[in-house]
């Protein structure tokens, strides 16, 4: 009776609501069709067992990897084997990878760190909390007040859905001098862990210096602007509930939690067109255009600084892929030769330090379509000539449990990336239309 008691207790103060929801034994499996025909099968499958699909089949190259929780494993491998599509276990068991990266962070906050860059400060090779990369954006701002050839502001464009910042933080030379504009997020997906992790080392290479001696180039160049983490919410619920979560943790009734923000932005904005109308979905697309307070954060930073803005790049994880526009169709933009060039520049200065492999191309082309895309809009709604989404490591061993001692050397190929793409961009053509 007291147990009882002692439970009901408990559940009343969210005790056991708060305890994190566990994978033990859940699968990803990837999953190579033979032909077109085996892949529609496969891909009746998906939708019949409303499977999470964590890696699409891309053009050309059918495998993919697709999420199955252990009560669709047994009817799910069945139907396979009667497809006759090939079939490898990628993830064996994603609680023994989720209870690896706990522990190896936490490992990683006690040891010592090499920081890259020179700030003692912050560790670099840990993924962080959302409290802690607030502090971080602060601390930097007090940093640059005591060095000459650097400067830093945070602007909070906004507020999440449950109240926490969104920031912005604008490193510039502040010598007066306006320049042309880069825009840098991460985190608009919560599970996407390694995403603002980049974009803080970002800021620190650009800031404290780094090994390539690239950032006085990229200050003299470019007026930077990055918002490492767009859906704090999730990204929160991420660490503390749930590792998998993707969406926002706006209320939609229904027990029902959150919308996709990368279907969300308004620019020829369609659930139809892989999103979903469906609250309860993964890529619920929001009741319309701009619905969610974080994507209109985003919209409205942009559209008051879009004048000079070069540049958008949003940072998401898995598949090695530099994307550009369009994601609402297959249909490319006028000037996409501009944006396959540039992006061509940064994968291959990416792959110098590590050989890692990114594929270029058009989101839909290379992807799947997915109307509603913050890199769609950038460039077709604000104007930004060079708008991406770049998928981070890895190819789907770990997926978006991306182990802690990666962060490292995805950080750095990412940095080496960026800063010979941002050095390659001909400032000097009238370019911010397009
Ligand atoms: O589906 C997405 O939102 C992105 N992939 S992810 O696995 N990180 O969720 C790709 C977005 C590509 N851009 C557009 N579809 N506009
Ligand atoms: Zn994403």
């Amino acid at each position: 009776m007291a147990g009882v008691t002692i439970s009901v207790l408990l559940l009343l103060c969210g005790y056991v609501a708060s305890e994190p929801a566990r994978f033990d034994g859940h699968k990803v499996l990837q999953i190579v069709p033979h032909s077109l025909q085996e892949l529609q099968q496969v891909l009746a499958l998906h939708d019949l067992y409303d499977l999470d699909m964590w890696r699409h089949p891309r053009k050309g190259n059918h495998s993919m990897d697709v999420y199955v929780e252990p009560e669709k494993l047994e009817p799910v491998l069945g139907a396979l084997k009667t497809i006759g599509a090939h079939v490898k276990v990628w993830i064996d068991d994603l609680q023994r990878l989720i209870d690896e990266e706990k522990s190896s962070n936490k490992r990683s906050f006690q040891l010592p760190y090499t920081s890259q860059g020179r700030n003692p400060g912050f560790n670099h090779e840990a993924y962080h909390r959302y409290s802690s990369i607030v502090q971080y954006l602060r601390d930097v701002v007090t940093a640059t007040q005591s060095m000459s050839t650097v400067n830093a502001s945070i602007t909070t464009m906004g507020y999440s859905s449950e109240g926490r910042e969104i920031n912005v933080i604008k490193v510039f030379r502040g010598d007066g001098v306006s320049r042309p504009s880069i825009f840098i997020d991460g985190g608009i997906h919560a599970r996407e862990w390694i995403a603002p992790a980049t974009v803080l080392y970002f800021i620190n290479q650009l800031v404290y210096g780094d090994e390539f001696d690239f950032a006085p180039q990229l200050l003299d160049k470019f007026d930077w602007y990055f918002a490492p983490l767009l859906n704090p919410d999730g990204y929160e619920y991420s660490h503390t509930t749930y590792r998998l979560w993707r969406k926002n943790r706006v209320e939609q009734g229904r027990n029902c939690y959150g919308t996709d923000l990368n279907r969300n932005f308004g620019y020829e904005w369609n659930p139809a067109v892989g999103g979903s109308t469906n609250v309860c979905s993964d890529v619920y697309s929001g009741s319309q255009p701009f619905s969610e307070k974080e994507s209109q954060a985003v919209e409205t930073f942009i559209l008051n600084n879009r004048q000079n803005m070069m540049a958008y790049l949003t940072y998401h994880s898995y598949g090695q892929m530099w994307l550009y526009p369009w994601g609402y169709t297959s249909a490319l933009p006028a000037d996409w030769q501009d944006l396959d060039a540039a992006a061509k520049v940064g994968t291959s200065a990416l792959s110098q330090l590590y050989g890692t492999n990114y594929v270029v191309g058009s989101s839909t082309n290379v992807l799947y379509s997915a109307a509603g895309g913050s890199d769609d809009w950038a460039k077709g709604g604000a104007g930004v000539k060079y708008s991406y989404t770049i998928e981070l490591r890895d190819t789907g061993a770990h997926g978006f449990v991306l182990p802690v001692n990666q962060i490292l050397p995805n950080n750095r190929e990412s940095w080496r990336g960026l800063a010979e793409f941002a050095l390659s961009l001909n400032t000097n053509r009238g370019f911010h239309r397009g």
